[in-house]
């Protein structure tokens, strides 16, 4: 900071922290002044805003080992029955802040900060995203940790602790492509786990299973190799309380540094390639959101993490010294979609192997203890693991299953004698070349119950995915949990003025409402208040404002915070259409060039954003950024229309973008090919922030209508039962989009025209529109262009606009994560709450 006088901030508090004259000085200042000097070992002469978030955080860390130590030891004096959350994806984001809100620290941290020269605001985005998720689903179970420990439940997730998190996605300035770079995210060490390097398990590889031949199911596996699983663990504080719950990281070791034998041998380069094969699982976040490829490593990483877990709660539970038979009523495992159904094999292994339990009381236990969650009904999403991998990779788990399959087989068969084609659909085994397993299979007859993601997304999974279980195990196995989002992370801390507003506005402290969202529909007798309706406004204008100094310093363009701030973020994925948002963007382009310049004039100006990572190998999604980024360098440059319309792609889109993006929308698209998106949480997040929705008749955005009113939402487009059909007649009796969308027909003539990038670069993915159409654009694109009219129209009459944002933001109760979380706790765990009481 060459000539500026040091330190920064108040010399006095400075030297008497250093010095240790203490006596007047606040804990935290004391605190922050420490771990400057001793755990980063630096001076405060050249201390940057790195600096004080790494001294913030091993503060705040301070207070969160103390109570996360409390609450472990108060759940372990209970011994209350555990649910566990098994997700290979928590996509956390930052902590700093959350961990402030929900210790009630952030008025006492800002003052201390201050004195010591530093803004809060500054420090706290100096923090690396966790990105250990791709989408929907990671967030999801972050939310749910959040939640589990807000309403003080016994629950622990548990994960992979990847050293690389989801890709950093880059834009190639010279073409518009994403690019992609390693998100080396623990490279400045990670203040807020805990390394367990006590709590490790031998988790097996390959090698063989010898069945005992004497008719009782049991087999012995041996050899093959073994690898070591160490735990991590991150502290999720409660929000107003102290309940600290875990969130349980495995990393993989060499269970020695090198394979001896091979070392003796003379053999090194082997030798060290065992231990970097072992390193290896616990690497990289596989980058695809909704596919899988049947990839060894990806296996192994599901077996690695489910084995480990199951050994810890294993061990916990025998701590309890009860029989093995009350295994279930002790504890509950959630399975966050299919990846981790080998925790079912592997339970099954555990007590039939080793703990010698008979066969069919195991399997009581097994499904007792399971639930499983679906979140997609995409055929492309469904996990199938060929049968000669998992005989090579874990033979004694490919023996279980063929003997699970067998005895459920037969049980159908008494259900529904003679029925082979029942049969075969119903297999855990796909036959083929080669035959595979079928994982959703397994998960369901595993589990007590199985639930989707939102009511339309429940009823499908009943109806297309698992009609013959349904029919087979009744309606009552099949149920619905709609997701939920978690009001701390995405209203009080991505949206403070909006906070602040609502507390004042309803006056009540926050604590209370945002822990009972339901409270505000007090806004509701707000929403004629003039007064309230500009402060309101004003929030929003704020935050616009906040995204456009954004955009400014990373894209350098600037944003006219007047226009209608249109967003649509999510990953990039044919079913929801970024397609049919960026080809209505050119429409309303080639619409805005036509018109005479006193006709533009009348037209709401309107600022689009897009941002969401495309999967690496992905290249219909890949080619859509690269159509995006490269219409807006054209609109944005156009001295035409500039001033009416604007487009922006923003990198690299993250859980921290979010929390900027999010408040700054005064309308959010959620798209999707109806019967496609099973929930969708972004949506939630944008209404609870008074942004309005446009989008299809799809996921939660149906439950969004039913709580807010349709007249609230811009629907538009086909319903599901409308898909299917228009399927068929696109495959059979294909009507050329000229006839069926004379607009859109003209839209995609403009992109083949060139003037976005010639070379028919954008000719494959203009195909996948006009050949097949499998996501029915062309069905759905002159109402969506429609539906856009009519928001434009309604914003134009901006009383009406904040009524309704104020209406929609005040009806969003019913998704909060703790609402989501306490269905879960009762109508399937069966857990409760278990307050911290200090003795
Ligand atoms: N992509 C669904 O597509 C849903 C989330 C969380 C998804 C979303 O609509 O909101 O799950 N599905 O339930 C998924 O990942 C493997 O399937 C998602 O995140």
């Amino acid at each position: 900071r060459g000539k500026e006088k040091w330190p920064r901030g108040d010399e006095k508090t400075w030297k008497d922290a250093m010095r240790g004259v203490h006596s007047e000085l606040p804990e935290v200042t004391k605190s922050i002044v420490n771990h400057v000097q001793t755990s980063l070992a630096r001076a405060p002469y050249n201390l940057d805003d790195l600096g004080a978030y790494q001294a913030a955080a091993l503060s705040v860390r301070d207070n969160l080992i103390v109570n996360w130590n409390s609450t472990q030891l108060h759940y372990t004096r209970k011994a209350p029955k555990r649910a566990y959350y098994l997700s290979l994806e928590f996509l956390m984001g930052r902590t700093l802040s959350n961990a402030l809100l929900n210790l009630g620290l952030q008025p006492t941290y800002s003052t201390s900060l201050s004195n010591l020269g530093f803004a809060l605001e500054d420090v706290l985005v100096q923090e690396r995203d966790a990105a250990l998720g791709n989408g929907g689903l990671g967030r999801l179970a972050a939310c749910y940790l959040d939640s589990s420990a807000t309403q003080e439940l016994p629950l622990w997730g548990y994960g992979l602790r990847y050293k690389y998190g989801i890709f950093q996605q880059l834009i190639n300035e010279h073409d518009g492509s994403q690019l992609e770079a390693p998100d080396p995210w623990l490279e400045h060490q990670n203040p807020w786990e805990l390394p367990r390097l006590d709590v490790t398990y031998e988790i097996r590889f390959y090698g063989s299973a010898d069945r005992w031949g004497d008719g009782s199911g049991r087999a012995v596996w041996s050899g093959g190799q073994e690898v070591l699983a160490v735990a991590y663990d991150v502290m999720i504080p409660g929000y107003g309380t102290k309940n600290t719950n875990n969130l349980r990281l495995w990393e993989s070791k060499p269970k020695r540094g090198f394979d001896l034998q091979s070392f003796n041998a003379g053999d090194y380069e082997r030798a060290v390639e065992t231990s970097n094969s072992a390193a290896a699982i616990t690497s990289v976040l596989y980058p695809n959101d909704h596919t899988v490829f049947g990839k060894e490593l990806r296996l192994k990483q599901q077996y690695f993490w489910t084995a480990a877990s199951l050994a810890d709660m294993m061990r916990r539970f025998k701590n309890l010294e009860k029989p093995i038979s009350e295994f279930a009523e002790y504890n509950a495992i959630q399975l966050n979609d299919t990846h981790p159904t080998m925790a079912i094999v592997e339970l099954m292994r555990i007590l039939v192997d080793e703990e010698e339990v008979p066969w069919d009381q195991a399997w009581t236990i097994v499904t007792n203890t399971f639930f499983f969650t679906n979140h997609t009904v995409l055929p492309e999403a469904l996990e199938k693991w060929p049968v000669p991998l998992m005989t090579h990779l874990l033979p004694r788990h490919m023996q279980l299953i063929f003997d699970i399959n067998m005895l459920f087989l037969q049980s159908v068969e008494k259900q529904f004698p003679g029925d082979r084609e029942r049969l075969a659909r119903m297999s855990l085994i796909e036959e083929g070349f080669p035959q595979s397993i079928r994982m959703a299979n397994l998960a369901v007859i595993g589990s007590k119950k199985v639930n989707g993601v939102a009511e339309l997304h429940s009823d499908l999974v009943k109806r297309n995915l698992f009609p013959d279980f349904v029919e087979f195990y009744g309606q009552s196995k099949f149920a619905n949990v709609t997701n939920g989002i978690t009001p701390r992370r995405w209203l009080d801390q991505c949206n403070p003025a909006l906070s602040e507003l609502i507390t004042t506005t309803l006056n009540l402290p926050r604590e209370v409402w945002l822990k009972d969202l339901f409270k505000l529909e007090g806004l509701l007798k707000h929403v004629d208040d003039a007064k309230f309706q500009q402060r309101w406004a004003a929030v929003k204008r704020q935050n616009k404002e906040r995204l456009s100094n954004f955009v400014e310093k990373t894209l350098g363009i600037t944003v006219d915070a007047d226009a209608m701030f249109d967003v649509q973020v999510k990953r990039l994925h044919e079913y929801k259409r970024q397609t049919l948002n960026i080809l209505g963007v050119i429409h309303r382009y080639t619409t805005l060039k036509s018109m005479t310049p006193a006709e533009r004039k009348k037209v709401v100006k309107k600022a689009v954003f897009f941002a969401g990572k495309a999967a690496p190998g992905y290249y219909i999604a890949k080619l859509t950024i690269r159509l995006i980024v490269n219409v807006a360098r054209v609109i944005n440059e156009d001295p035409d229309t500039k001033d009416y319309l604007t487009l922006f792609f923003l990198p690299d889109y993250s859980v921290s973008l979010a929390e900027l993006l999010i408040p700054a929308s005064d309308i959010s698209q959620h798209i999707s090919t109806a019967g496609t998106e099973a929930s969708g949480t972004s949506n939630m997040k944008f209404c609870l922030n008074g942004g309005l929705l446009v989008g299809t008749v799809d996921g939660a955005n149906i439950e969004i209508a039913e709580e807010v009113g349709e007249d609230n939402v811009f629907f538009f487009g086909h319903l599901t039962p409308d898909v299917e059909p228009l399927r068929y007649q696109h495959t059979y009796h294909p009507i050329p989009v000229e006839e069926k969308s004379p607009a859109l027909a003209a839209v995609l003539n403009t992109v083949s025209s060139g003037i976005f990038g010639a070379d028919g670069i954008y000719e494959p993915l203009l195909n996948t529109v006009r050949q097949g159409d499998f996501y029915i654009l062309t069905d759905d694109f002159d109402s969506y262009i429609k539906a856009l009219e009519m928001v434009d129209e309604a914003y134009a009459d901006r009383t009406e606009w904040i009524k309704k944002s104020i209406r929609t933001s005040a009806k969003m109760g019913k998704f909060s994560s703790d609402r989501a979380i306490q269905d879960y706790a009762q109508e399937y765990w069966n857990i409760e709450s278990t307050k911290l009481v200090e003795e």
